[in-house]
């Protein structure tokens, strides 16, 4: 990633509006009437879900895609200098601003109808997608983040160890659900979503094939992944010219950024 100047902007969560104000705006707003400005990097890691989401739900929304010279030149205002960030717009001049994948994730699945029917599988989904999300963020620490002498071995170690154990408890998990392509009862969720995207995100790092092939070995974890790919409203996102980019991005950059590993770079899996 490009380096932001130390004078670098900031968003403030404190606004013209009063706590009370953004509450009872939140309550009363239909999504229609909502315009969400969402901030991310054209690639598949902590920001893509919420990339899903806003297609999924058809709200209005536009996906702002900085370029590192606009983030090296300060252009890109953040809480915690990271993205993704999300701005939310309604009736009447009110707006706030968010930040933190996790919370714009869930704070959209609930807006969406995609934490479930009450508070036992809102929490329940919330646990499977904070689960799935510290597997993205174990692939990055312990595979991609390394130095290159290492990169093979931490990547079978990552495959063998972290991934299986992942897949191994969440296919128990699926099973006990009576492996019908959700996570909680037999409604479509975040974390139904967010496991689709991971999968995806997989399909975009230089061992590709490796992770794939493991995913594919649980029933229950791979029906997920082809029932998110039957929902009718992702089909147009999916097929996009703006989907394929921000993918062919994704792959190009694991590749620049993540050194292949020799034994993927002979066999040209990248
Ligand atoms: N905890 C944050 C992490 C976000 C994050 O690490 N974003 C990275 C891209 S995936 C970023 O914007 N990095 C820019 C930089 O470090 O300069 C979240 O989940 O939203």
């Amino acid at each position: 990633m490009a380096v932001q100047p130390a004078n670098r902007p900031k968003f403030s969560f404190q606004s013209k509006h009063s706590s009370a104000e953004i509450s009872k705006f939140l309550a009363e707003t239909d999504n229609k009437d909502l315009f969400f400005s969402f901030s991310y990097w054209e690639i598949a890691a902590v920001g893509s879900t919420a990339r899903d989401l806003l297609e999924y739900a058809g709200v209005k929304h536009e996906k702002l895609a900085p370029t590192y010279a606009e983030w090296s030149a300060g252009n890109v205002p953040t809480a915690f200098s990271v993205m993704p960030c999300l701005k939310v717009k309604g009736p009447n001049g009110m707006e706030f601003d968010m930040g933190e994948s996790v919370v714009i994730d869930t704070f959209l699945a609930e807006r969406f109808g995609l934490l479930g029917n009450n508070t036992w599988e809102a929490m329940t989904i919330r646990t499977f997608y904070t689960n799935i999300q510290y597997l993205r963020e174990r692939t990055y620490s312990e595979t991609l983040w390394v130095i290159d002498s290492e990169k093979k071995k931490a990547r079978d170690q990552f495959l063998s160890q972290s991934l299986r154990k992942f897949l191994e408890d969440h296919e128990f998990h699926l099973q006990e659900n009576g492996c019908n392509g959700h996570y909680v009862g037999d409604k479509l969720s975040l974390a139904d979503l967010h496991l689709a995207n991971i999968i995806h995100f997989y399909g975009t790092v230089p061992w590709a094939e490796m992770a794939l092939k493991e995913f594919k070995k649980y029933e229950a974890v791979w029906k997920v992944k082809e029932t998110v790919d039957r929902v009718t409203e992702l089909d147009e996102w999916h097929a996009s010219d703006e989907f394929k980019r921000y993918e062919k991005e994704s792959h190009d950059f694991y590749t620049k950024n993540c050194t292949v590993p020799k034994d993927v770079a002979d066999k040209k899996e990248v």
